[in-house]
């Protein structure tokens, strides 16, 4: 799993983390708007760098898309709103979290998690494909990181 730091400078390696991701959540925080405009830049940077396995359709991968810090701020978009925003943007669902209070954290992930394994269930009967999990991996530069947990200063607290 990795977590990708939100700054632009972090821009042009973006694609380093995205090598054979099967799911994806981008985070924009509800106390700062500017946040929000940048959830397309992070949705678009991901649909043009990533795909699902040719097994699975070779489709974008599926990306949800959570409003965190809800225990600061009520998030000021309307549920239609949002809703409208996903479906457009092509998001697979969106929920309010809040990381502090830990609030839809588990739900999010399950949610992602469950859609991923439908997806899996639903392509690897009908396909002449074997996923091969470790041709994304093939071009890394070191594959026995690709899965590496990076430490956050937020996991201590
Ligand atoms: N109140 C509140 N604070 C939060 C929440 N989530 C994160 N924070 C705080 O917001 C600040 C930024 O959190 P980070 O996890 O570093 O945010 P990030 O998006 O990973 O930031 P970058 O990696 O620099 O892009 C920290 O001070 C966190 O403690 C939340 O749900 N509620
Ligand atoms: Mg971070």
């Amino acid at each position: 799993m990795w977590d990708i730091a939100g700054q632009e400078r972090f821009g042009n390696m973006t694609q380093a983390y995205y090598r054979g991701a099967i799911g994806a959540f981008i985070v924009y925080d509800v106390t700062r708007p500017l946040t929000f405009q940048n959830v397309l830049k992070w949705k678009n940077d991901i649909d043009a760098k990533v795909e699902l396995p040719l097994a699975w359709g070779g489709r974008s991968i599926p990306v949800v898309l959570l409003a965190n810090k809800i225990d600061q701020h009520p998030n000021p978009k309307p549920q239609k709103e949002m809703e409208g925003f996903c479906r457009d943007n092509s998001f697979i669902q969106w929920f309010e979290t809040s990381a502090k209070e830990n609030t839809s954290i588990d739900t999010a992930a399950e949610y992602l998690i469950n859609h991923i394994v439908q997806l899996e269930m639903s392509k690897q009967n009908d396909s002449e494909y074997e996923v091969d999990y470790s041709s994304n991996d093939s071009t890394a530069a070191d594959s026995s990181t690709s899965n590496k947990h990076i430490p956050r200063a937020t996991d201590e607290s």
